[in-house]
């Protein structure tokens, strides 16, 4: 229980990873204590995810926030000062009211992001507790990292269609011995790629960025290079994609792969492929996100081996995942605050999760900051897994580090096991 009311709320402009503007918001409490949330942003973001508010126009390619920033100053400030913090979601309740929207469009879902989480960053500050304590107590357990080496689709002007091919370790049972891993196959697949086509860059999450790869070739290759690091595939190490399919198909169930375009159960005969040439063991969003035939078909015949996790279709929003499981799609959701709009929403999300047994990966976007707040939510609400990106780039380790933080103090949390048995 606090007695710390709201004193002040301020906006500003900041820069996030991919060099735009985005928004941050500060919450100054009556007992001097503070709370700050940034807005991280999506590139391949699902039609119904909460929309940002941004200037439009030629300056900065239309992204500023400067009427973002005018809106919390003459409209939440205004509600939100007095505001006692006893409650955990009380700022959300008053976010709920000024925009009733289901899309976040009156305020902008970055408004209501970046204020949602200072006010959960503030609560816990009041009570003198870590963030993640605040959402879920104690913590039984650390989520499993899953993280990127090679990056393609919107994150790199879509030379790969696929947009993120991650690593899972599947039996490390420390946050630590998990990250060294991956750090050691990011390395070693740079080198093979390096052989392979030369200097290569970084996509926008900071995964390799080979060109013009296959991703075939690039499946092979991360196959290879979990080998050369002295760990089995598949079963020390799996292989995570996100296909991102909504990026390179269209709501009728064509997808452009290649020159070529197939059908939704064509597309399902190439993963089929992948499935079993490689060790693939989780697939986001393998479907277009209207294209709900194919999502279903997918879940049903790769479920057993395959984790298939729901991005775009769901939208951290807890009634579209309880009407997926009405459907039979997904058999785990991704869960990011920022397509909910709200802490309260997404959690929301995640107890509809819980509710059908999916696990969850709680996410960061592909335009990120130094918040690191991800990881409380992550480890507050025990997900199965954490996504921010690759092992490389300030934002991302911002978040792995927070992650090896919370290991190190709390030393017997285990990471959750792998869950397809
Ligand atoms: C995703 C995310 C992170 P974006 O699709 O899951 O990889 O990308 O933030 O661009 O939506
Ligand atoms: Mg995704």
């Amino acid at each position: 229980m606090t007695h710390a009311r709201i004193s002040e709320v301020r906006a500003r402009r900041v820069w996030d990873s991919r060099g735009r503007p985005t928004l941050e918001v500060e919450i100054d409490c009556d007992d001097g204590t503070r709370g700050r949330g940034i807005a991280p942003a999506g590139a391949s973001t699902g039609s119904r995810e909460a929309l940002d508010l941004r200037d439009g126009g030629e300056r900065l390619g239309g992204m500023d926030v400067l009427t973002a920033i005018e809106k919390v100053g003459r409209i939440v400030a205004p509600a939100l000062v007095g505001t006692s913090l006893s409650s955990r979601s009380a700022v959300d309740e008053v976010l709920d009211r000024l925009d009733e929207t289901t899309n976040r469009s009156g305020l902008g879902g970055n408004v209501t992001t970046a204020v949602s989480l200072a006010a959960l960053v503030a609560g816990a500050r009041v009570r003198r507790i870590p963030a993640f304590e605040l959402l879920g107590g104690q913590p039984s357990s650390l989520p499993r990292p899953e993280v990127q080496v090679v990056g393609g689709g919107a994150h790199a002007l879509g030379t790969t269609f696929v947009q993120d091919f991650m690593v899972v370790p599947l039996t490390a049972t420390t946050a630590a011995g998990a990250l060294e891993q991956v750090a050691e196959i990011y390395h070693a697949v740079g080198r093979r790629i390096v052989k392979l086509v030369g200097p290569a860059g970084v996509a926008d999450e900071g995964g390799h960025w080979p060109g013009e790869l296959r991703p075939e070739a690039i499946l092979e290759l991360m196959t290879l290079a979990i080998g050369d690091t002295g760990l089995i595939p598949g079963v020390e190490v799996g292989i995570s994609l996100d296909l991102a399919a909504t990026q390179f198909s269209t709501e009728d169930g064509r997808y452009h792969v290649g020159k070529q375009i197939f059908s939704g159960d064509e597309w399902l005969e190439v993963l089929s492929e992948w499935v079993s040439d490689y060790p693939v063991v989780a697939m986001e969003d393998v479907a277009h996100e209207a294209d709900s035939a194919t999502a279903d078909r997918a879940t049903a015949r790769f479920r057993k081996t395959c984790l298939l996790i729901g991005d775009d279709a769901l939208v951290t929003s807890a009634a579209l995942i309880r009407e997926s499981q009405r459907l039979h799609q997904y058999s785990a959701a991704l869960i990011k605050v920022n397509q909910a709009g709200t802490v309260a929403a997404a959690e929301a999300a995640v107890n509809e999760a819980r509710q059908h047994g999916m696990p969850i990966v709680v996410s960061a976007r592909s335009g990120e900051t130094e918040d690191a707040v991800l990881v409380d939510l992550a480890v507050g609400w025990s997900a199965d897994l954490i996504k921010v990106g690759s092992i490389t780039r300030g934002e991302r380790t911002a978040k792995w580090n927070r992650l090896v933080r919370i290991a190190d103090r709390y030393t017997d949390l285990k990471l959750v096991g792998w869950p397809i048995p």
